[in-house]
């Protein structure tokens, strides 16, 4: 069945300048009052708890993480440091004895092999798309994010690796997986996404996270290029597809007739991050595969079309309340091939079969 992707344009005020600083100054334009996200609040049994955990205890919905994730530190110092552990009481009263009985199969198994993180080094993200094209106005305006140091994992999260969050009782399981054990899981509601990511110690990127991790040292504007229009059609059928996306064998309506990348749906994972001789689907400089096709990816910001217009902390960290969907990046093997600013958005309880994730920490 054709999907329908849907990129929420929303005609508002035009802006009043295309700043390229990561402005502070306006006032956000939506102030919302600070409810927390929607969280699903598992209450820790009472005394006398089951003896033993059902199989499919999973809760769907893992509480669902705040969107403000400090690691990111743009040059503007995080305002809200979650008062965490720092303000628990000396003397906290005795906890419910059940629970460190308990113990869940929290962590990894041995086997486990989580996907290889990458350095992406402090740098500046010209986040989004220039203001002089007709490209979607939630993509505007391009300005600079000073970004801090992180790490995101160099694949997409694959089959293999989300199973093994089922087995450990952590993530509950996927969607009808497409392919085999290799290729990147997909059909992962957002919840799931972050369950994950939870699992193994790391967390979904946020908007710029992603955007700079796949646009590299440069700020390219396609994963294969720079110029402003793609030519995507002319590189594809010379030097082969640079990503994996929907062309001759893809079972869903052609964007290019005469390019076939190999793979009617999902590609392994990397399949296309080879560096030479001809650069494909990785990231100059970063050396992260597969940001531009394969599967779209979650992160983790609410969705909010103005974000970019009321500037920082909305454009990198997202509105920190619910908007009603989540914001996910990148296209995908049902897609053509699109600009790495593109931003899509979906409910975050909702899937789809090109749509998976990678983790950051
Ligand atoms: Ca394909
Ligand atoms: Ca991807």
């Amino acid at each position: 069945m054709p999907t329908t992707r849907v990129e929420i344009v929303v005609a508002t005020n035009p802006l009043p300048t295309a700043t390229n600083a990561p402005s502070v100054t306006s006032a956000p334009l939506i102030t919302p009052p600070p409810t927390p996200a929607p969280v699903v609040t598992v209450e820790p049994p009472t005394a006398p708890a089951p003896t033993q955990v059902p199989p499919t205890a999973v809760p769907t919905a893992a509480p669902v993480a705040p969107t403000l994730m400090p690691t990111l530190t743009p040059t503007l110092v995080p305002t809200d440091v979650p008062p965490t552990a720092l303000s628990q009481p000396a003397e906290p009263t005795l906890p419910p004895t059940a629970l460190p009985t308990q113990a869940p199969p929290a962590a990894p198994p041995p086997s486990f092999a989580p996907t290889e993180l990458m350095t992406i080094p402090e740098g500046t993200l010209r986040m989004g798309s220039p203001n002089n094209d007709d490209f979607s106005p939630n993509e505007k305006p391009q300005h600079d994010v000073g970004m801090g140091a992180y790490l995101i994992e160099k694949f997409e999260v694959t089959n293999a690796q989300y199973d093994a969050c089922v087995a450990a009782g952590r993530c509950s399981p996927a969607g009808q997986h497409l392919n085999g054990d290799n290729f990147p899981v997909v059909n992962v509601t957002w919840y799931q996404a972050d369950a994950y990511c939870k699992w193994i110690g790391r967390r979904l990127p946020n908007e710029a996270e992603w955007e700079r991790a796949a646009k590299g040292m440069d700020n390219w504007n396609y994963s294969w290029s720079n110029q402003p229009a793609p030519h995507f059609e002319w590189q594809a059928q010379y030097n082969g597809s640079p990503l994996s996306f929907c062309e001759a064998s893809c079972p869903l309506p052609h964007f290019i007739q005469d390019v076939n990348d190999g793979f009617a749906t999902t590609a392994p994972i990397g399949a296309f991050s080879q560096t030479e001789p001809r650069r494909r689907d990785i990231s100059k400089g970063f050396e992260v595969a597969d940001m531009n096709g394969n599967v779209s990816e979650w992160v983790s910001n609410w969705f909010d079309p103005t974000a970019y217009q009321q500037g920082y902390p909305v454009d990198v960290f997202g509105p920190d309340f619910d908007t009603g969907s989540k914001v996910y990046r990148g296209s995908s093997w049902a897609t053509e091939p699109m600009r790495l600013a593109t931003r899509f958005s979906l409910p975050p309880d909702q899937a789809r079969h090109d749509l998976g994730f990678r983790c950051a920490q």
